[in-house]
This record gives structure tokens, sequence and C-alpha cells, in this order.
């Protein structure tokens, strides 16, 4: 029925993705900061593949839907979705993702490491990377050609810096659509300065722990302040932070524009 709230007409649920995001543990905590518990509202886990394709679904019918929404991420380019408030503060503002490095690495891989120290770039020159896998290309082609079409850009990052022949560097990363691109991009900058870079994805919690214990040199996934931050926490005496190499990400729960009786999380109460 029309008339019914909107907990009722969605079953209480909010679509979520894989168990290990960070954004899945705030929006846990938004659940009970908010007290949607009350009633019985619960986080749905399962990717952001198949997360955006019920938020598809629900789009093309018009229907509500509630989903742990990030930016940068297609998903805002794609859908007329906006972020809900969050009074409470759950989520926390503006997000940086940074780069994370074993130690070390400056020692035995200084050329690498000052590439990697000076990556950074900009929520919108991440997107075009990712709506290119989106549309279907390969990372590593999109990688190529974001590349190709930035030399200034990239020379920023390499100015200076030594060619090498082949020496072995591996990266970790979760395979969300913002790391793939990042990745795939660091490592394809690496690879024209010589080196021979792999790439390995897997969950948040290896990916934290390859690095902090040399199983891999480096990875560029870390969204802080809040996202990563138990992870941070948990392994910052063992790895080196080499600082944001994206501003302006966020994170929060998202729903389409047009459900507009509901602008903040409190609404999902009513
Ligand atoms: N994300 C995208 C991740 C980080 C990158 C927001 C889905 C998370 O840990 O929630």
């Amino acid at each position: 029925a029309t008339d019914e709230k909107l907990g009722g007409q969605i079953n209480y649920t909010i679509t979520g993705i894989d168990a290990g995001a960070g954004i899945m543990a705030s929006t846990q905590t938004a659940i009970n900061k908010y007290h949607l518990n009350d009633q019985n509202w619960q986080l749905q886990t399962s990717s952001t593949a198949a997360m955006t394709s019920t938020l598809d679904k629900a789009i093309a019918d018009k229907r509500p839907i509630v989903i742990t929404g990030w930016q940068p991420h297609w998903m805002f380019t794609k859908y007329p979705i906006k972020f809900l408030k969050d009074p409470k503060n759950v989520f926390g503002q503006a997000e940086h993702i940074n780069t994370v490095v074993r130690k070390g690495l400056k020692k035995d891989m200084p050329e690498a490491y000052t590439i990697l120290d000076r990556f950074h770039w900009t929520p919108k020159e991440m997107s075009t990377v990712m709506l290119k896998v989106n549309d279907g290309v390969e990372p590593e082609k999109a990688a190529r050609d974001w590349i190709q079409d930035n030399p200034e850009k990239v020379a920023e990052w390499t100015k200076g810096v030594k060619k090498v022949h082949g020496t072995k560097i591996k990266l970790t990363y979760v395979a969300w659509d913002s790391e793939i691109a990042s990745t795939n991009v660091v490592a394809e900058v690496l690879r024209q300065q010589g080196y021979q870079p792999t790439i390995q994805a897997m969950e948040i919690q290896p990916m934290w722990a390859s690095v902090a214990t040399k199983a891999a040199d480096a990875q560029v996934s870390a969204w802080l302040p809040k996202t990563s931050g138990l992870y941070y926490k948990d392994y910052k005496g063992q790895i080196e932070d080499l600082g944001p190499n994206l501003e302006g990400a966020k994170v929060g729960l998202a729903v389409p524009k047009y459900m507009t009786n509901i602008n903040s999380i409190e609404d999902l109460k009513t």
C-alpha cells in the first residue's frame, strides 16, 4: 500500500556490500545510534555489484531503497541518489584515502617509495578510470589510457625518479571500484618506471596484514579517518603511512532522490 511506512515497504532493510567493508561496521553503528534497531532495521550483506544491481532495479521501478553509499563511485554518476544527513556524525565528514607502505620500503626501493609518496589525485580523476572500468574496459587498459591522457599529472609523481630494471613490487588491494582504479594506475606507473608490479586483490583485513608483515610492499586503499579506522588503529605501529592520495571522499547511507521525505538517517524511523 502506498501509505505504508518506509520501513515496512522495504522490510526494514539497508542494502549493503561485503562484510569486511568499513561502511558496513559504520552502518551497524548507525543502526544502533539512531535506534533503528528498535524497529528491527537490518543491514544486508552482499557485494558492491549485488547492491548496485538491486539499486538499479529499484530505480527502474521507482521503488524506495536504502543503500550504503560512498564517493568517489560511479553510482552517484549513474543514478539520481543522495546521501542522507547524519546528525550524529556516525560516518564522519569528508574522508581521505591514504597510501600505506611496508616498513623498510624507503631504504629497499627508494624510487617506488618516492612515487608512492607523491601519488595524489582528485575524485574526478579517479572517477574517470572507474567509469571506464564500469563501461567494461579492462582495469589495466583503463589505467594505461588515463596515464596516456594525463602525462603532466603522472610527471608530478615521477619527475627526477631514476628508472629501475625489473625490480618486483607487490601491491595489495580490496576489489572495490575505487581501489581497482587507483591500484591499477599506480601499478602501471611503476611498470612504466621499470618495475615488475603484481597486484593482488584480497579481503580488507589480510590486505592490511600483508603490508604489516611485509608480504606486500604497499596499498593505496586506506579510507580514513573512519572507514578503515579500526584497521589503521590495529596496524599503525607496523606500517608506514604516506598520507592522503585522495581528498574529498565521503561515506554514508544513500537513497534515490525521489524519496523526497527521507533526507536524514533519522527519517528512516518515521
Ligand atoms: N568503501 C569503498 C570501502 C572503502 C572503499 C567505502 C566501500 C569501505 O571500507 O567501506
